[in-house]
């Protein structure tokens, strides 16, 4: 697996999850919740309407996918997955890409804070490189997901 593009991103393979044939999966410098994880084509295009059928469709089976490892993987019970399509919806990175966020009893005060929260976490003034995970970090979760993704049956 080589190096990846993520907008104006160059992602490192080792914070890279899962790649399919038109997507891939990596993990959050700055994660809402624990677990928070990002589906993305392989084409790096901006809105989601620039897709073509064959790429929903792997973005979405590879979202099913990495939505259960994570779930189980960080010991939740729910799921928010949601894509912020343009600049008005919160979007930062010109690159369609799915938050997958696992979700807990009580973990935000009011429920849809979470949405409050993905709108702002990377925006310019609060997104500093100080406010990142540690590479490291980000590649030992990348390399726990990848084992516990093979245990997993394939949805395909
Ligand atoms: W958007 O506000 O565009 O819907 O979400 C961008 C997401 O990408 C944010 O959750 C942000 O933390 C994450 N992010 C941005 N750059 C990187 C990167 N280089 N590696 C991992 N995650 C990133």
């Amino acid at each position: 697996m080589s190096c990846l593009r993520f907008g104006q991103h160059v992602i490192k393979a080792s914070a890279v999850i899962l790649q399919t044939d038109l997507s891939f999966v990596l993990v959050n410098r700055k994660p809402v919740v624990p677990g928070h994880v990002l589906v993305c084509p392989l084409r790096p295009v901006e809105r989601f309407r620039d897709l073509r059928p064959d790429e929903v469709s792997d973005l979405f089976r590879t979202t099913q996918r990495i939505a259960n490892v994570v779930e189980e993987h960080f010991g939740a019970s729910s799921l928010t997955i949601s894509i912020q399509d343009g600049p008005e919806a919160g979007q930062t990175v010109k690159h369609v890409h799915v938050h997958v966020l696992p979700r807990k009893p009580g973990d935000f005060e009011r429920n849809d804070s979470i949405y409050e929260q993905l709108q702002k976490h990377d925006r310019e003034e609060e997104d500093c490189p100080s406010s990142w995970r540690s590479e490291a970090a980000m590649a030992a979760e990348a390399a726990a997901l990848r084992k516990q993704l093979e245990t997993q049956p394939t949805n395909r």
